[in-house]
């Protein structure tokens, strides 16, 4: 899962990076606006792995993992091209965190003069309809010309068709994600990676004295179809330094009841629709994370290709109910041990083991 923590400059994003990875990148706020994203890859905390290993006491034990990828500001040049390598960088990533400054500094505003977080908000949107508009106008333009020349196929013709009614849907104002696509219609577009098709959690990144009173805000923002959340960015990336306990203290001081990094993953995880499953034995416990409504020979195929192509069944039961009777034998007593077969829908928590033949 490859997460973008996006937004306009000086939002805070670093802050909120370093706060989820553990890292120290430099938020100075004099710096010139960098040219390259700041990456980390993290673990998911997930209790249910650490619970299987002890039980399993496997050789390795592997969480899922998550790639945050943090972008410098965007959108404050008023020139900037949609074909720039920093904006293909962000499309190739699943979902968008955008990071809104609701803290008060007079010295940012004034460099970088931002606004009121609804006005952010929709200044971001209106960048990113425009950006997708340029681009599908171009490429709309380019079938014209494919035309003039005489080629005009009816795979042309529908993707021409399908991109006017995206022209119409973003002139309109509104995100593509918001759009009805059949499958065939999503399959032209999918290729573009539009901006503003791709699911979006929105983070209201305030001082830690503000976390509580921002509720009507997060709720304005939520009756746009967002996820919001309200986060005191640079508070967090202070407890991010500190060990557990400490960290707790803290937290219970202002009244934060879940990390950062737990909230957004939970967060990301039901934007994307993903679920995880496991899978477990003396050599490795170990998450994976696929999306909900995924058959078991899609699962079996992020272990492995060979796990799908010879698939003959799962066997399967579910972490929940091995919590409640202890072992795989007082499971398979109570009929909870399943055979399952390809269409099965894998559901959150199952731990499944892969019968296959190649
Ligand atoms: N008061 C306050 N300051 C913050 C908070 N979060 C970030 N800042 C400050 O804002 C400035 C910019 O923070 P960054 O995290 O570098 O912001 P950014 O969005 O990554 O900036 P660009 O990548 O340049 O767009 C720094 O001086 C931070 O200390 C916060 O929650 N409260
Ligand atoms: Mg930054």
């Amino acid at each position: 899962m490859k997460i973008a923590i996006i937004g306009p400059p000086r939002t805070g994003k670093t802050t909120i990076f370093n706060a989820l990875t553990g890292n120290s990148v430099s938020t100075d706020k004099y710096a010139p606006i960098a040219n390259e994203p700041n990456v980390a890859v993290v673990q998911v905390p997930d209790e249910r792995v650490t619970k299987l290993s002890e039980l399993y006491q496997p050789k390795k034990t592997i969480y899922a993992q998550i790639e945050y990828r943090d972008y410098p500001g965007i959108f404050s040049a008023s020139n900037e091209n949609p074909d720039n390598a920093m904006f293909s960088d962000i499309k190739t990533c699943d979902g968008f965190v955008l990071v809104m400054r609701a803290f008060v500094d007079e010295e940012l505003e004034e460099l970088y003069p931002l606004g009121e977080v609804l006005h952010q908000l929709t200044n971001f949107e209106e960048e990113m309809l425009l950006m997708d508009l340029m681009i599908a106008e171009k490429r709309r333009e380019k079938i014209e010309l494919g035309y003039k020349r005489g080629v005009k196929t009816p795979v042309l013709q529908f993707e021409d068709k399908v991109l006017e009614e995206v022209c119409a849907q973003l002139q309109a104002g509104k995100p593509l994600r918001e759009m009805q696509l059949n499958a065939e219609e999503e399959k032209v577009i999918r290729g573009f990676k539009f901006f503003t098709q791709k699911p979006m959690i929105v983070l209201i990144n305030c001082n830690e004295e503000d976390y509580h009173n921002l509720d009507n805000l997060k709720s304005e923002i939520q009756a746009k179809g967002y996820t919001a959340e309200v986060i005191a960015g640079r508070f967090e990336e202070e407890l991010s330094k500190l060990d557990n306990e400490e960290a707790k203290l803290f937290m219970e001081d202002i009244g934060i009841e879940e990390s950062i990094k737990d909230r957004l993953t939970r967060l990301c995880y039901s934007m994307l629709g993903y679920i995880s499953f496991f899978t477990v034995g003396e050599d490795e416990v170990r998450a994976w994370t696929i999306e909900k409504g995924s058959n078991a020979v899609t699962a079996a195929g992020k272990i492995h290709s060979d796990l799908a192509r010879g698939f003959i069944r799962a066997e399967c039961f579910n972490y929940n109910d091995l919590m409640e009777y202890g072992s795989e034998k007082h499971l398979r007593e109570k009929g909870l041990f399943r055979l399952e077969g390809k269409d099965y829908i894998v559901q959150d928590g199952d731990i499944l083991f892969i019968r296959f033949n190649v």
